[in-house]
């Protein structure tokens, strides 16, 4: 019996890389079934980032590139200004994004380049051991933060796509599923695509996924750490689309 996979993955770097119940197996498989139901896979060029999303260097068979962290934007926006008939697609975690990247994303989501930044919030570091990111919940415990987020010292948890729809102009299309709803992430990241192919303005989608590994769950409580403590702090749903208009 031969497992359903997406005709744009690249079936040598299969089994992936990531580790047993990652969310980020689930989101690149519905970008890659969105990649194939748009007939767009000898136009896309996929970037990855550091942190665990680098796992996917070689997870299509894409033209990709990999590069530092939230430095993924900068260098899709370069390569989709240059050659225009492209689709430029950068992947990244919420540290390379939101933390140690995310100039990046707030200069290229108010110049409204256009390109689909795909964003997975797992609410820490997974690669380097799972350190506080800015999307760790308040109270919640991580490798630098033992004794729970403490919102105090250290912020609240950052909302990005709420950032991303504020910042970025008309044409924009900006979202946030969850691994939880994967029909839903997957019509969520079919629409930022198709924001490419009209090349109406930027495109962000955050997904909401497990990093069980840092987490140090089983997946009863991986699912509804998901599905209720996440979702309760970041709403799942549309929040800008290219049809709208500004003002
Ligand atoms: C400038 C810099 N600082 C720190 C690091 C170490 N580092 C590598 S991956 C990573 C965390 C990535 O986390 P995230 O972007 O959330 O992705 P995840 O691994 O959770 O998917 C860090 C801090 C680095 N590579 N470069
Ligand atoms: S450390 Fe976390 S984010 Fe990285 S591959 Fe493992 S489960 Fe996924």
């Amino acid at each position: 019996m031969q497992p359903i996979m997406p005709k744009s993955w690249n079936m040598e770097s299969k089994p992936h890389k990531f580790c047993p119940g990652c969310g980020h197996g689930l989101v690149l498989k519905a970008l890659g079934e969105a990649i194939d139901e748009l007939g767009i896979q000898d136009k896309v060029v996929f970037g990855c980032d550091i942190g665990c999303s680098l796992l996917s260097w070689d997870f299509f068979n894409c033209d990709s590139v990999q590069t530092h962290h939230g430095r993924t934007t900068p260098t899709i926006a370069g390569i989709v200004r240059a050659r225009e008939d492209l689709i430029g697609i950068a992947y990244m975690g919420d540290g390379g994004g939101y933390a140690i990247g995310s100039q990046h994303l707030v200069n290229a989501a108010v110049r409204n380049e256009k390109m689909f930044v795909l964003l997975v919030n797992n609410t820490n570091y997974g690669m380097t051991g799972g350190q506080m990111a800015p999307t760790t919940l308040p109270g919640q415990k991580t490798e630098t933060t033992p004794y729970g987020r403490d919102v105090e010292s250290t912020g609240n948890p950052t909302l990005g796509p709420e950032m991303v729809a504020a910042i970025t102009g008309e044409g924009a299309y900006v979202a946030r599923g969850s691994i939880s709803n994967i029909r839903q992430l997957k019509g969520y990241i079919k629409k930022a695509l198709q924001n490419q192919i009209d090349k109406k303005g930027f495109s962000f989608v955050e997904a909401l996924a497990g990093c069980p590994t840092n987490w140090r769950t089983n997946a009863k409580d991986t699912w509804a750490f998901i599905e209720k403590d996440m979702a309760q702090y970041f709403k799942v749903g549309e929040l800008k689309t290219p049809e709208q208009k500004e003002g």
